[in-house]
């Protein structure tokens, strides 16, 4: 039993609405366990100085394959009607206990 972790950045493209992207992360050895955390993020209104109604940023973790670690990325950034185009990057860290 050992601990390890991978730190993996999401590009979020350009978009609107919520967006759900899936990341992985590989390690060395087996899997047995593993869990992820959000390292930090920056989703940016493509148009300058918009007002916004919700911020969201979540990463949970989708599947634990051999070595590969799956997970998923969350987000959003909207005014009242969610039509405005935005972009940025989510990271997550994941860690994981190798075999
Ligand atoms: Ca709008």
């Amino acid at each position: 039993m050992a601990i390890d972790f991978r730190t993996v950045s999401i590009t979020i493209p350009q978009g609107t609405g919520r967006r759900s992207i899936d990341g992985a992360a590989v390690f060395n050895s087996t899997v047995l366990n593993a869990g992820v955390a959000l390292n930090g993020f920056a989703l940016d209104f493509t148009a300058p100085d918009r007002p916004f109604n919700v911020m969201e940023a979540d990463v949970d973790i989708v599947a634990i394959t051999q070595n590969t670690v799956t997970f998923r990325v969350e987000c959003q950034l909207a005014d009242r009607n969610f039509d405005d185009p935005y972009s940025g990057y989510v990271t997550a860290m994941v860690t994981a206990d190798v075999g």
